[in-house]
């Protein structure tokens, strides 16, 4: 029996783990859930509740999003997002952890602003643009975010700018950050991509 995951479509942990399982070719069956009603098979291996899980048919479950990429690109990773380089490696985790720790929270002020009215949404962007700043000069000269290529990295991240451009696009594309603006306009646009989001029977 194939692996279950559950996943919510426009969730960025949720994106960047079926992108990892799509890169890799392994097969899995995916279960769309509302995060309003969620599944309770999905409750009773993974209590946390939050997306995405995959359940294997032996009880073993993966409830961390990096966690699925892992495994994913351990069975194949036909475009070397993992590094063999101890160095490499360890940039690369320690700004995805950047990413989830810092920025993630910072983004989800400056996104849903309206509930905390004690400052602006400009406020609450500002507050995220250190990260920005250091996406931006990284990808000066690749056009990648470390290791000349697409790594681990990139495609972690990316579904949080997305959500981060999706507040204010007009802001977001007309901003100082040229490369970041480039690199996820490219990556929105690759097959991968579309390929994940692609709603059943699209
Ligand atoms: N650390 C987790 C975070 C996953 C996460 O927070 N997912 C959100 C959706 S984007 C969620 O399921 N939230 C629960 C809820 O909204 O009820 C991971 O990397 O998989």
């Amino acid at each position: 029996m194939k692996p279950l995951l559950y996943s919510f479509r426009r969730c960025p942990f949720a994106i960047r783990a079926r992108l990892a399982i799509k890169v890799s070719g392994v097969d899995v069956d995916t279960q769309e859930v509302s995060l309003r009603a969620k599944p309770k098979e999905m409750l009773e291996c993974s209590p946390k509740g939050t997306v995405p899980v995959l359940k294997f048919a032996d009880g073993q479950v993966l409830e961390q999003s990096l966690d699925i990429m892992h495994w994913a690109l351990k069975h194949n990773d036909p475009e070397h997002w993992l590094d063999d380089d101890r160095m490499i490696t360890a940039d690369m985790l320690t700004l995805i952890q950047r990413n989830d720790e810092w920025f993630k929270p910072k983004l989800d002020l400056y996104k849903y602003a309206v509930r905390y009215p004690q400052h602006s949404e400009a406020y609450y962007r500002e507050q995220t643009e250190l990260f920005l700043v250091d996406l931006e000069e990284r990808l000066k000269n690749t056009g990648h975010l470390l290791a000349g290529r697409h790594t681990l990295a990139d495609m972690a991240i990316f579904p949080f700018i997305r959500q981060f451009c999706n507040v204010d696009p007009d802001w977001f594309c007309a901003s100082r950050y040229r490369n970041v603006v480039r690199w996820l306009d490219d990556l929105l646009q690759s097959e991968l991509f579309l390929s994940v989001m692609r709603k059943e029977g699209e």
